[in-house]
């Protein structure tokens, strides 16, 4: 296994296979029998590119090929950054194919996120759009080249500008053309690609995650989502996320041999057009954009769209509240799934036959009768069911920890490798699981992850300011806001400064605290050492109100 990763223990991974989760095909494996079941049925649609599962195939042999010749090597990280393009697949099954290990960034991720990846997997090669929504991402890589001194290839998706290292992909197919992909013997058990997690750190860890146990998860989902050949995505979401990766995501559309189509942004506008134009079955999307596509839908404006082929809306990520549920199927028309998953693996679901109040008010139920699930409270002991209390899970597509993260891992996981999700749930007596509240150190702001810490540690290098807490405050609409709380320094540094410093910094958007307040000091919060949460709690209890 990849140096760094936690292997399962051998007897866990041989009930596994013997149980058939397991089945031993790599990624690049599945998209070749999946190219030859499904040869002439649209695999991709995304702009004005329309590519069938052939399409993708040669196009992946291509891109594994021009990859080789520029010098990634089997084995090699390479950090993929690109909005919803088609190139996306072809980029990442190119990797696959030549045994070369994606590192997912999001496309909103900036200097100090992509810098971080390149540095922690130290990446082979960096892979870019050259600009999307008006940000320049082949200056972001150059500028993490200039800061890290790596990685030492950067790829593009459209025009590479001339820059020194930066190869367009139009030339990584050209150098590929009529070469033969390389072959590597890839081994199913082990690591496929490296997710990013949503953090509670000061730095985001790394997911490893292997062929057998993603491909499982994936299987499972489509089936248990009911897709087919018929089927067709819309991924409203990056599709780098998980959720929209493999819950069923592109990944389970493309086991069942359907179509995704990609949207460049999740607005009503864009997407219902979508919806109707291709007659999308199903789409993805987290809490405030499903309460996006509620109100323009109720509220008139697409009147005239005939969104009637939309079978199912799956919502995710954060919590979605039983009455906003409740408006699905009166509003849209179509089914409702809620979708409880985390990128470390366990991912819950609520089924086609649940009955209507379980989809309405619960986070559904794991994918596999071997996921085990434990509600502890805080002393670790199992609380009466009904009760809340921390999640903790281990299972057939649970990591079992992070990359290269061992102190980190003893705290995350038990000593018997159940992974502490830091989600506190209730489960019914079905078996179902309720999301009640956070233990962990976490924002969610509207299904982003951000980690308090992180931002902190951006705000104490500001020479004005003393002292940071960031913390949530309630949102009609995202769910959640972060609040950053200040003791300044002498004279308060400007909010605005202080904003622009962090975006100097390289932080992502959404990461950026929506709201700055200036206090004299922090509230004390008892004798002796406090930890960083106990002062965020005080804080919050406080001064924090709605936004
Ligand atoms: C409440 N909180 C939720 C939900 C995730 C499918 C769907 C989502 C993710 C994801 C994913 C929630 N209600 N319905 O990877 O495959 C919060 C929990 C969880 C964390 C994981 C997938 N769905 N959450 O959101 O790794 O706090 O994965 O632990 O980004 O999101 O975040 P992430």
């Amino acid at each position: 296994m990849l140096a760094g990763c936690t292997p399962w223990p051998p007897e866990f991974a041989a009930r596994y296979r013997a149980a058939g989760y397991w089945t031993g095909e790599t990624m690049d494996a599945f998209l070749r029998d999946r190219a030859r079941r499904f040869a002439g049925r649209t695999a991709v649609v995304g702009g004005a590119e329309r590519w069938t599962y052939a399409d993708l195939d040669a196009r992946a042999d291509r891109a594994a090929a021009g990859l080789a010749r520029l010098g990634v090597a089997p084995g090699d990280r390479v950090v993929v950054q690109l909005p919803n393009v088609p190139e996306v697949f072809e980029v990442v099954f190119g990797l696959f194919r030549l045994g070369a290990l994606p590192v997912y960034a999001l496309p909103a991720h900036r200097r100090a996120e992509v810098a971080h990846l390149c540095a922690a997997t130290e990446a082979a090669a960096l892979v870019v759009a050259d600009v999307h929504a008006g940000f320049d991402h082949r200056d972001l890589a150059e500028r993490v080249r200039a800061e890290t001194g790596g990685p030492a290839r950067v790829v593009v998706v459209g025009d590479a500008g001339g820059r020194a290292g930066f190869t367009p992909l139009a030339e990584v197919r050209r150098l590929g053309e009529g070469q033969e992909p390389p072959a590597p013997a890839a081994d199913p058990a082990d690591v496929a690609f490296l997710q990013l997690s949503g953090g509670t750190t000061g730095l985001p860890k790394l997911i490893p995650r292997t062929h057998d146990d993603y491909l499982y998860s994936v299987r499972a989902s489509a089936e248990i989502c009911g897709l087919t050949p018929d089927t067709v995505y819309l991924s409203a979401l990056p599709v780098v996320h998980n959720f929209p990766m493999s819950s069923p995501g592109f990944l389970g559309v493309f086991h069942a041999g359907g179509t995704v189509v990609l949207a460049p942004d999740p607005s009503p506008a864009t997407c219902l057009a979508l919806i109707e134009a291709h007659r999308v079955t199903n789409a993805a999307v987290v809490p405030p954009v499903a309460l996006l596509w509620l109100d323009a839908v109720a509220g008139g404006a697409h009147a005239d769209r005939d969104l009637s082929c939309l079978e199912v809306l799956q919502v995710g990520g954060a919590k979605f509240g039983a009455e906003a549920a409740r408006r699905v199927p009166a509003v849209l028309g179509c089914r409702l799934q809620q979708v409880f998953g985390m990128a470390e693996g366990l991912v819950n679901y609520t089924r086609a036959d649940d009955p209507a109040e379980t989809v309405f008010t619960t986070q559904g139920r794991p994918i596999s009768p071997d996921d085990e699930i434990r509600v502890v409270g805080p002393d670790g002991a199992e609380v009466p069911e009904g009760r809340p209390g921390e999640l903790l899970t281990r299972g057939p597509y649970t990591i079992r920890g992070y990359y290269n993260a061992p102190e980190h891992n003893a705290r995350a996981f038990t000593p018997d490798g159940f992974y502490r999700t830091g989600d506190l749930v209730r489960r019914t007596p079905t078996g179902h699981l309720v999301v009640e509240g956070r233990a962990k150190d976490q924002i969610n702001r509207g299904g982003e992850k951000v980690a308090p810490e992180e931002v902190e540690n951006h705000l104490l290098a500001h020479p004005g300011v003393h002292d940071a807490a960031v913390v949530a405050v309630p949102d009609p609409y995202l769910g959640e806001r972060a609040c950053a709380y200040i003791v300044p320094r002498g004279a308060a540094p400007g909010r605005g400064e202080l904003l622009a410093f962090l975006r100097e910094r390289g932080l992502a958007a959404y990461k950026i605290p929506d709201r700055v307040e200036f206090v004299a000091a922090f509230p004390a919060t008892g004798v002796g050492k406090t930890s960083r949460r106990d002062l965020r709690a005080a804080v919050r209890a406080a001064h924090a109100r709605p936004a």
